[in-house]
């Protein structure tokens, strides 16, 4: 018996499909623990997990764009120190935050122009009042982004601009380029596509906060902000990262690691197609 060339191609097409989306729900999943890529709306238990299972081509949540989402809100209320509260839905200061990756809310600070990273984790008062020395020197304006879970686990990330500082002192980046990193993968939007990161170092790539890495993607035009986490464990003494591309355009990628007991970050940029 035969059949149609075309019957034939359409059920190769269709059996190449299964295949595809047999991988694309067998990706691993990185810690769940991690803070959320932008989840904003409602309760988010499981964040990672949408981009990793996100079908070809689906929208790749951002966050860092407002200063309010989700019913919750950044306030700055100092810039030397620089402090600020998370304003919660009832009005009063958040008090209560999960720690993920160790902390109870990390803090990403970088210029309009991609330059001057900084990734600090402040301290909070009873009161709900977060500090931390920053310095940041003119020309200004840089973007700060708060990256938190709430105690009932809503993880949120608030995007706030913030002035250059009047005297601040210069190169406060944490940016050091200790060592040289290399990459290997392509970026695709709305598909989870392996990203790995190796590190040109004699000794091997530590846990710093949990991970083996943490990898920070700011969209160039607007500054949306995604934070990702590699798999548990190295692969061929490369970090391995997950990663979803939430648009065309030009990214910028800061990746913290952990070589020999110190913090390094490397950053890098990107084009998706
Ligand atoms: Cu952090």
């Amino acid at each position: 018996m035969r059949f149609p060339k075309r019957w034939v191609v359409a059920a190769l097409a269709a059996v190449l499909l299964g295949a595809v989306v047999v991988l694309l729900v067998r990706a691993p999943v990185p810690a769940v623990s991690g803070p959320s890529t932008a989840a904003l709306t409602g309760p988010e238990s499981a964040p990672h997990t949408h981009v990793m299972t996100a079908p070809s081509g689906a929208p790749v949540p951002v966050g860092g764009l407002s200063a309010t989402a989700g019913g919750y809100s950044f306030v700055v209320t100092g810039m030397s120190p620089f402090t600020f509260h998370i304003q919660g839905p009832d009005g009063n200061p958040v008090t209560r935050f999960q720690l993920v990756h160790e902390k109870p809310l990390h803090l990403i600070v970088v210029r309009k122009d991609l330059s001057g990273y900084q990734h600090v984790h402040p301290t909070m008062a009873p009161d709900g009042t977060w500090t931390v020395a920053l310095s940041l020197p003119a020309p200004g304006p840089y973007r700060a982004f708060a990256d938190f879970t709430t105690g009932t686990g809503t993880a949120v990330v608030l995007g706030a601009e913030l002035p250059a500082v009047a005297g601040a002192a210069a190169a406060p980046s944490t940016v050091d380029n200790a060592f040289p990193v290399t990459h290997e993968g392509t970026l695709t939007v709305g598909v989870a596509e392996p990203l790995l990161f190796r590190i040109g170092s004699k000794d091997p790539l530590q846990p710093y906060l949990g991970a083996y890495g943490h990898l920070t993607m700011l969209r160039e035009t607007d500054l949306a902000y995604l934070h990702i986490h590699p798999e548990p464990a190295l692969v061929d003494g490369a970090a391995k990262f997950w990663v979803a591309a939430p648009s065309t355009g030009t990214f910028r990628l800061f990746l913290d690691y952990q070589v020999d007991g110190k913090v390094h970050t490397a950053q890098f940029t990107v084009t998706v197609r």
